[in-house]
């Protein structure tokens, strides 16, 4: 039986290989990867979250702790994916808002929109507006997806949401946010239609937005 808890200790001192082999007995094990990733791997990226907050972690810890989570969560995309039905129940376009690199929580939210059945065009971290407003144009998108983990850079999210209606484009698409700092007061003041501090959430969310 896999000791999740080691999993939790892997991804807090950054241990990308011990992540990765007890990652790899869960599964073997048919342990939930939903049990896996909310109850061990995001409570230990909070830690570490936390540890750095009190400068006692600094960034090469958060780092290596980003590689073991994004190692662990790489051998758990495929599962998340597979549970998706056939059909496409919607397009969306997700990316991580320009000035900010972390996408680990945007991945997750992505896969999870996979798996429940929508299609995703993940544009990345670090994207302008320009860049979003292109990938809705080509793809026709239902939810534009904004992800930012900084106090710096979730401003960036009313600016896309600006050069969207510019582009007169803000009633083509439902415009979803989310990351660490943003909450469903900051979702409003700006202009979003959803926000969500949670993967699961974010597709019952969209949903309702979309009426399905
Ligand atoms: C890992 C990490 C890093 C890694 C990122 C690796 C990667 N590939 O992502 C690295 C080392 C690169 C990094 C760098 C920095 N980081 Co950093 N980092 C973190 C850490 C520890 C974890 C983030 C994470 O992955 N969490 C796990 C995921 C699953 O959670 P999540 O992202 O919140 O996503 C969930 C929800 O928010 C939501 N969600 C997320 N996106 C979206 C999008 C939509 C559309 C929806 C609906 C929902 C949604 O669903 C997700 C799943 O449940 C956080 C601490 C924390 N507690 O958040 C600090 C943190 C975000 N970092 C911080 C800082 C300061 C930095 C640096 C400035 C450090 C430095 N001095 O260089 C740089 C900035 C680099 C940049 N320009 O972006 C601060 C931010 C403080 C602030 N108030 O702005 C934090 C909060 C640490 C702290 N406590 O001080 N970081």
């Amino acid at each position: 039986m896999a000791n999740l808890d080691l999993l939790y200790e892997a991804i807090l001192k950054g241990k990308q290989n011990d992540a990765v082999a007890i990652t790899e007995a869960a599964i073997a094990e048919n342990i939930l990867p939903k049990t896996l990733i909310e109850d061990y791997m995001i409570k230990a990226m909070e830690e570490v979250g936390d540890r750095f907050e009190k400068q006692e972690a600094f960034v090469p810890e958060l780092l290596m702790a980003g590689r073991a989570m994004k190692s662990s969560l790489n051998l758990l995309q495929p599962i998340l994916k597979q549970s998706g039905a056939s059909a496409t129940i919607g397009k969306v376009i997700i990316g991580t808002v320009k000035g900010d690199l972390h996408d680990i929580g945007k991945n997750l939210v992505a896969s999870m929109f996979e798996g429940c059945g929508f299609e995703v065009i993940d544009v990345g971290i670090d994207v302008d507006s320009g860049k979003f407003i292109d990938a809705i144009k080509e793809h026709n998108a239902d939810i534009l997806g904004l992800s930012a983990l900084l106090t710096t850079t979730m401003p960036y999210m009313k600016t896309v949401i600006d050069d969207l209606e510019k582009a007169g484009l803000r009633d083509k698409v439902k415009v979803m946010v989310g990351g660490a700092p943003v909450s469903e007061n900051f979702a409003m003041e700006i202009g979003a239609d959803g926000f969500s501090d949670s993967a699961n959430s974010a597709i019952t969310k969209a949903k309702e937005l979309l009426g399905i």
